[in-house]
């Protein structure tokens, strides 16, 4: 065993991914559905690792988002895992004692949010699609360089309902970025109104060099676990792997299935990537691609 295996995870649906309204920093539950792809997210993973004889991961990382908070819940109770939890409002961070097994202790920071879809959050696929026609709609949801028009932050911060409220009646709020996020506030972090992926990547390549890997490496840990977004999981991949600008603009991330990325455990390089359940995976990720172009995701 001589790779460290980091476990990726888009969380599972979303209320507004049942809506096929695009979501960002909008704070949304999970549905049932999400849950249960959450748990057999965890079952595929205790396989996984009994196979390779690693211990079940003792560190988990989310966002700030209710859906990845929702989604590890579910995941540690489904493996017998007690967990504790920490905000990290930066990019630095020194464990306060030693990881333990049969135990997670799940680090939770903004940078691993999904993208702020600026103006886009919360108005449906479909709507935006026609508004903007299909070369503007896929270049801002998947150019690196793609970003959407900034958000009212008055209304983030107001937390106010939308007016028009989206076509299916569902009632969301977005989140009072003062309560919300004053720790990060507290710590002079410059929070986004709107984000392209390039964006993404540079808020949270500092938090994978800075914390994620070197708490693996000083620690010896075989795994780690992250749950993150769409816009997330790609940009730790473009990191990782080195993708360039154009071959991430074709990587899709379903739900909730497992991305295991290895790492060799001398210099944390690259090896290998791979899907634990590759078919689902990759059915799934082309509906991701086309949301919007139908009715319902
Ligand atoms: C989706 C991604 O993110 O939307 O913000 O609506 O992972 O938090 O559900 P997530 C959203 P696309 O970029 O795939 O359209």
């Amino acid at each position: 065993n001589n790779t460290f295996k980091l476990i990726l995870l888009r969380h599972g649906q979303s209320e507004l991914n049942h809506e096929n309204i695009f979501c960002g920093w909008i704070d949304a539950a999970l549905t049932q559905k999400g849950k249960d792809q959450a748990k057999n997210a965890s079952t595929l993973i205790k396989d996984y690792c009994q196979t390779h004889t690693i211990p079940l991961p003792q560190v988990g990382y989310i966002s700030r988002l209710i859906r990845t908070r929702q989604t590890i819940d579910v995941m540690l109770a489904e493996m017998n895992l007690k967990g504790s939890y920490e905000v990290v409002s930066g990019s630095k961070y020194q464990p306060k004692g030693e990881f333990k097994q049969g135990h997670t202790s799940v680090l939770e920071t903004w940078r691993l949010n999904e993208r702020h879809y600026g103006a886009w959050q919360g108005k449906r696929k479909p709507d935006i699609l026609k508004e903007y026609g299909e070369d503007q709609y896929m270049y801002i949801r998947r150019d690196y360089q793609g970003k959407p028009p900034h958000a009212d932050l008055n209304r983030e911060m107001l937390q106010e309902v939308n007016d028009q409220g989206p076509s299916t009646g569902y009632d969301f709020k977005e989140p009072n970025r003062h309560l919300k996020y004053h720790i990060e506030e507290q710590n002079d972090e410059e929070l986004p109104s709107s984000e392209s992926l390039k964006d993404v990547v540079q808020r949270l390549e500092p938090f994978i060099r800075n914390v994620v890997i070197p708490v693996s490496q000083r620690n010896h840990l075989e795994s780690s676990l992250i749950i993150g977004h769409g816009s997330s999981v790609r940009s730790i991949l473009k990191i990782l792997q080195g993708l360039s600008d154009e071959e991430i603009k074709n990587v899709d991330i379903a739900n909730a299935t497992p991305l295991v990325v290895e790492l060799d455990k001398q210099n944390f390089q690259f090896v290998r990537r791979y899907y634990l359940d590759p078919e689902k995976a990759k059915i799934d990720a082309e509906k991701v691609r086309r949301e919007g172009f139908q009715p319902n995701p």
